[in-house]
C-alpha cells in the first residue's frame, strides 16, 4: 500500500459515502436450526418492530436505508392495508421497504416444487405468488424481487430435470412480463438444501441462463452461503461483472454450508477479494448497478449486536479493498511481479483502518463505535423488556 494518508483518507471518505447495504427482516426475528430454535426475548415478531430494529441498525451505522421484506412473513396479506402499514412504518423509523422476497417454500403444496412442481396447478399457484410479489414491490416503490426458489428433488430418477428447467422459464418470462420499467428481478442460487439429489437453480450458470431467458431487467444474487466449500466466489463475481449480469449480493459466512454466520467472521480476505473485483471493476469503468444486501439471522448471537457487528464489518472490508493501489496493481500484474503484486494486493488487506472508518464516522455525525453505542443506548435492553413477556411463536426457515 503506497498511497498517501491523506489520499487514503480521500477514498476511504468516498468509498463509504458511496456504500449502503440492505438488511433483512428476518435478521431480527426469532429463526434457528432445523433441531432446536433458542428464542431471544429481544427477537422482533411484528413488522412494526423489524422496521424499528432496523432504523436502529440505520441511525448507529448510516449505511442502512433499506429493510428487505419477504412477503409470507411480512406482508402476509398483501392487501392494501399492508402497504399503507409499511409505508407509515417507512416514516417513523426512517428506513425504506427494499427488496421483495417471494416465498415459495413453506406452504404444504410447495412439497415437490413450486415453479418447477410437476403439478400444474402448483405452479400457477407459484406463479400468482410471484405475479402478487412483484405489485407489492411496484405498490411499495421498491426496486428489487429477489427470488430464492427452493425446488429440487431428493432422489436420483424422481424428476425431470429437463422439464423443470422449461417451466421454469416459462414462469420467470411470465414474470418478468410484469415488471415495472424500473424494477428488477434478481434470481439467486444455492447447490442444495432443502433439497438433496437435485436443486433447480443450483449456481451461478443456471441463474444466469435463467436470468437471460426471463427477460433485460433481471440479473443474477450472488448468495456468499450458496457454494460448495472450495468454490472461487470471486471468480463468479468477475464473470457476473463482465457479463453485466450482477445484479446484487446476499452477504453472510460459513465455514461448511449455507450457515448464514455473521460476515467476515470465518474468512474475511473471501469478502476482501469479491470487494476488490468491484472496485476494480468500478475503476475499470465497469457499468454497475448492485445491490449490496446481508442474508443472516442469529440462532445464539444478539440479533442487533449481530446486525450492527456485520455492516461494521462490511465498511471496514469495503474499505480495505478500496484502498488497494489499483494503478501499482495493474502495472505488476503486467510485469508478471507477481510476490509484488500479491504484496500491494493484500498489503491493503492487512492495514488496520479501523481508526479511518471512525473518523469517517465522527465526519459524518455517526457514533464513531457503533457497537459501544448500540450497548450505550439501552435499546436492547428496552426491546427485551418489552417484547420479552408475550408468547413467541418461532419461525422456521431455510
Ligand atoms: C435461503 C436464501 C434466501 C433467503 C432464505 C430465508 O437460504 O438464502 O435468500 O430468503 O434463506
Ligand atoms: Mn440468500
Ligand atoms: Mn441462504
Amino acid at each position: 500500500m503506497s498511497l498517501s494518508e491523506s489520499v487514503a483518507f480521500d477514498r476511504v471518505v468516498e468509498a463509504l459515502d458511496n456504500f449502503r447495504i440492505e438488511i433483512p427482516s428476518w435478521g431480527f426475528a426469532n429463526t434457528g436450526t432445523r433441531f432446536g430454535k433458542f428464542v431471544q426475548a429481544a427477537a422482533a415478531s411484528t413488522i412494526e418492530e423489524k422496521f424499528a430494529d432496523a432504523g436502529e441498525v440505520n441511525r448507529l451505522t448510516g449505511a442502512t436505508p433499506t429493510l428487505a421484506l419477504h412477503v409470507l412473513w411480512d406482508l402476509p396479506g398483501g392487501s392494501p392495508h399492508d402497504v399503507a402499514n409499511v409505508r407509515a412504518l417507512e416514516r417513523r423509523y426512517g428506513v425504506r421497504a427494499g427488496s421483495i422476497n417471494p416465498n415459495l417454500f413453506q406452504h404444504q403444496e410447495y412439497r415437490y416444487g413450486s415453479l418447477c412442481s410437476p403439478s400444474a396447478e402448483v405452479r400457477a399457484q407459484a406463479l400468482a405468488h410471484m405475479v402478487k410479489s412483484i405489485e407489492m414491490g411496484q405498490q411499495l416503490g421498491s426496486r428489487d424481487v429477489s427470488l430464492w426458489l427452493a425446488d429440487g428433488s431428493n432422489y436420483p430418477g424422481t424428476q425431470s430435470i429437463r422439464k423443470r428447467i422449461e417451466w421454469l422459464e416459462d414462469a420467470l418470462r411470465t414474470s418478468h412480463a410484469h415488471l415495472a420499467p424500473e424494477q428488477r428481478l434478481l434470481v439467486e442460487y444455492k447447490p442444495f438444501e432443502p433439497a438433496f439429489y437435485h436443486t433447480d437453480i443450483a449456481d451461478w450458470g443456471m441463474a444466469m441462463h435463467l436470468a437471460r431467458e426471463a427477460g433485460p431487467q433481471a440479473r443474477v444474487l450472488v448468495d456468499t452461503g450458496h457454494h460448495y466449500a472450495t468454490q472461487n466466489i470471486e471468480q463468479i463475481v468477475a464473470w457476473l461483472l463482465h457479463t453485466g449480469m450482477l445484479g446484487g449480493f446476499h452477504f453472510n459466512d460459513r465455514r461448511y454450508a449455507d450457515d448464514d454466520l455473521t460476515l467476515g467472521s470465518i474468512d474475511p480476505y473471501q469478502v476482501f477479494r469479491i470487494f476488490h473485483e468491484i472496485h476494480a471493476a468500478a475503476s475499470d469503468e465497469v457499468e454497475l448497478d448492485i445491490a449490496f444486501m446481508i442474508d443472516q439471522s442469529h440462532n445464539l448471537k444478539g440479533k442487533m449486536e449481530a446486525m450492527v457487528q456485520t455492516v461494521v464489518t462490511a465498511q471496514e472490508i469495503w474499505v480495505k479493498a478500496a484502498l488497494v493501489d489499483r494503478g501499482e496493481l495493474a502495472e505488476l500484474q503486467t510485469a508478471c511481479e507477481l510476490v509484488k503484486a500479491e504484496e500491494t494486493f493484500r498489503g491493503a488487506f492487512w492495514l488496520d483502518v479501523r481508526p479511518m472508518v471512525a473518523a469517517w464516522r465522527e465526519k459524518r455525525g455517526i457514533p464513531a463505535d457503533p457497537l459501544a453505542a448500540l450497548r450505550a443506548s439501552g435499546y436492547v435492553e428496552r426491546i427485551t423488556r418489552e417484547r420479552g413477556s408475550r408468547a413467541v411463536g418461532v419461525a422456521s426457515y431455510a
